[in-house]
């Protein structure tokens, strides 16, 4: 008998594919508006500062949607699992995943983003638009909406940490702070309930318990520029702080809101908070990204299959 196909929808942020795509891709990223001349030259020079016309991201993407596939299919043998990618602001966009699923004769389909932590803004965004093409597309999907606290996502990410800590020398490695980080958001998200900061903490604690850190907090990174406020601390507000009033010098960040390498981990962490930590004489690492890690596909393979 012919195994069922489940169709996998795999939903990232998404990142330009050439130097030329940058304003359109920035254009989406702000509902429509063009941003101004002058914002979108500090852009380009951020994607340029970290690899000089190459975006990592869509790589990454790549290769962990194709893990992706090959760990479903190796851990649920008696079904067949076919993986569409759907990005938030570029191409192929959601919408363009569910059509293709739709077009190959899928008919029931699993949600998933790549991203561990859920916010109505974040998460909820991405399967809304989802939700939104499939009902038209008449594909009859679920979604995960989180798995900040998986066991097996904790430990790849404790392993992370306990591998950083040996970048420090003794006997620095015992006053090490470890610093977890996120993408912040709008401050309103406070006001609706919004599970996002209160995952955050969770997953921090987790991975902290399990790596045997003490020394430990949380701040937010990459806040937008725009006028409202946005959920702080802001890192580097953090790095000057524990600097000056706790005369902190050895700093971990370990970026559990992020799952690869981009723009946000390459230039907002290596770049920017670096910077920051020179110009303080603190020394500064971070943990590598988890990108293909295994025990992150398995994660992500444990809470799809909890739909079938
Ligand atoms: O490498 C790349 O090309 C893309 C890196 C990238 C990731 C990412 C993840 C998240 N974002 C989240 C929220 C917001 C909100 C705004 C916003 C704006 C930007 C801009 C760039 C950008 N984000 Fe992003 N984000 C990445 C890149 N993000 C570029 C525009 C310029 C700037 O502000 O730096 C503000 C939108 C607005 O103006 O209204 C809000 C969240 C995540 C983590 C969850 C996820 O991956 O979806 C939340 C990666």
């Amino acid at each position: 008998m012919a195994k069922r196909t489940m169709g996998v929808l795999v939903m990232s942020y998404g990142t330009p594919e050439s130097m030329d795509q940058i304003e359109a891709y920035y254009t989406h990223i702000r509902r429509g508006n063009a941003p101004s001349p002058e914002q979108l030259q500090e852009l380009t020079e951020r994607y340029e500062a970290i690899v000089g016309g190459f975006f990592p991201l869509r790589e990454n993407t790549n290769k962990q949607v194709a893990a992706l596939e090959e760990t479903l299919n190796r851990e649920h043998p008696d079904l067949t699992f076919r993986c569409y990618q759907g990005l938030k602001h570029a191409s192929p966009f959601i919408e363009d995943g569910v059509h293709q699923m739709a077009e190959d004769g899928i008919q029931e389909a699993i949600g998933v983003v790549l991203a561990p932590h859920y916010s109505i803004m974040s998460v909820g965004g991405y399967i809304k638009r989802a939700q939104e093409a499939a009902a038209a597309a008449n594909v009859n999907m679920q979604f995960v909406k989180h798995y900040h606290l998986h066991p097996l996502l904790i430990q790849a990410l404790s392993d992370r940490v306990k591998r950083a800590m040996a970048r420090f020398a003794e006997p620095d490695r015992s006053r090490v702070r470890v610093i977890f980080t996120a993408h912040s958001l709008p401050a309103q998200i406070l006001q609706m309930n919004d599970p996002y900061p209160d995952q955050m903490m969770e997953t921090s604690k987790a991975v902290a318990d399990q790596a045997g850190v003490v020394s430990w907090q949380f701040a937010w990174q990459s806040a937008g520029r725009t006028a409202t406020p946005w959920l702080g601390p802001d890192i580097l507000d953090v790095l000057e702080t524990i600097h000056e009033e706790e005369q902190v010098k050895h700093v971990l960040i370990c970026p559990i809101g992020f799952v690869s390498d981009h723009l946000e981990i390459l230039y907002d962490i290596d770049i920017e908070c670096q910077g920051k930590a020179k110009e303080l004489g603190m020394q500064l690492e971070r943990t590598e990204s988890l990108g293909t890690d295994p025990l992150y596909m398995r994660t992500l393979s444990d809470v799809i299959g909890q739909f079938v």
